[in-house]
């Protein structure tokens, strides 16, 4: 008796919890209602098929109780009910199947003249490129990615150098435009995922994946990576701001192009004001900001927040005034010492001279 209770708990509770709770999907702000729909079918048929089995064994504990005389008919086979159950069972899993095929079919389909936005995932930031005034992504190779290029496009492409590069995890998008995405990784596995559009696809390192969606609602969305890809990850976060056609080209039109942050650094006798307000843009652009906050949160590495000047404990009980030149002596070469309570994870960058003292300025200038 105590199982047909629980059985019947498990199914009245399930239900009512799924109707009760607080947990539903995010609003929908993009074309993709078919997935909503196709997981409502999911959620409608593996639910009905979970309360019929469920009460069809409290049925069966009921019916069929032991009780003394009582023999049990043997029925080894019964096509009757074979075929029944083959019949059921092949429905129900096709319709758990075929609308998320269909809907696939369509998500990997972008219709023609789609706005064309690079995606780019590097532990732990996104970055982006738009084709521009180029007509087209120029080419990339891995061979050619350094800290002042970290798309690895061919400098001496001209489409490539036409492109738009947008760096610091903030991308704008144009109302009611279908958007085709397309995909790369710099290192590991990463999943672009921006709830509230349904848009998410795997990002294999060495391949480009591909996929579309038009946003339909104005506003700021959060763009997050849905796999874990190491102990950043969960800092792995962006927006997507969705905006009106002309909002969104004014705003592009006031980002660099591949050519622009090739050139030449500015130079070097800029105002202390300007030099930290660069350093802030490489801190975004080379990934600082994805192990170290501003606002005294540990993220990966120690908060950047009151370093100037600090006295710092290194591992082996070493301590060190961090002035610019400590500062320096770090950056430049990371694994030289390791701030104790900390993992060395921080990689070696790509610094020019002039990025350090920009780089320095603005460490100084967060207090
Ligand atoms: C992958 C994560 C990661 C990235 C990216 C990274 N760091 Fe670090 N950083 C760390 C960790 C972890 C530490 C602490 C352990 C150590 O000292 O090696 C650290 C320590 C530091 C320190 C010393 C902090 C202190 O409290 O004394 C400075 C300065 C620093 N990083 C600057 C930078 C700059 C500038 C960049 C970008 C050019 C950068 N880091 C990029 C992980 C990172
Ligand atoms: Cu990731």
């Amino acid at each position: 008796m105590w199982m047909v209770i629980t059985l019947l708990a498990i199914v009245f509770g399930s239900l009512l919890f799924h109707f009760l709770s607080p947990w539903w999907t995010t609003a929908l702000a993009s074309n993709w209602k078919q997935m909503d729909d196709t997981l409502t079918i999911t959620l409608v048929i593996t639910g009905i098929f979970f309360v019929v089995i469920n009460l069809f064994v409290v049925y069966c504990l009921l019916r069929f109780r032991h009780r003394a005389g009582r023999r049990a008919a043997y029925q080894p086979e019964n096509r009757r009910l074979e075929r029944w159950l083959i019949a059921v069972t092949s429905l129900g899993i096709a319709a758990l199947l075929a609308p998320g095929l269909k809907v696939y079919a369509s998500y990997v389909d972008p219709p023609p003249g789609a706005l064309v936005l690079e995606v780019v995932g590097q532990q732990w930031q996104w970055r982006y490129r738009f084709i521009g005034a180029a007509g087209k992504l120029g080419a990339s190779d891995a061979r050619f990615v350094n800290g002042a290029n970290p798309l690895g496009l061919d400098p001496d492409d001209a489409a490539a150098r036409a492109n738009i590069i947008i760096t610091g995890n903030e991308v704008h998008l144009p109302l009611n435009r279908p958007v085709k995405v397309l995909a790369r990784s710099h290192d590991v596995l990463h999943d672009f995922f921006v709830p509230p559009m349904r848009a998410r696809m795997n990002i294999v390192p060495g391949q480009v994946s591909s996929f579309w969606f038009t946003p339909t609602v104005a506003g700021r969305f959060e763009a997050m990576c849905a796999q874990l890809c190491g102990i950043g990850h969960p800092n792995m976060r962006g927006t997507v701001v969705v905006e009106d056609e002309a909002a969104f080209e004014a705003w592009l039109s006031a980002q660099p192009t591949f050519a622009a942050t090739l050139a030449p650094a500015a130079p070097a006798n800029v105002v202390a004001g300007d030099l930290a307000a660069r350093g802030k843009a490489l801190a975004q652009s080379k990934g600082c900001v994805g192990c170290h906050s501003v606002d005294g949160s540990t993220i990966v590495g120690p908060t950047w927040k009151g370093l100037f000047g600090k006295t710092e404990t290194f591992m082996d009980g070493s301590t060190a005034l961090m002035d610019a030149a400590a500062l320096r002596q770090k950056i430049r070469d990371p694994q030289s010492r390791t701030v104790k309570g900390f993992q060395p994870l921080m990689p070696r960058l790509d610094v020019k001279d002039d990025e350090l003292d920009a780089l320095v300025a603005y460490i100084q200038a967060t207090h």
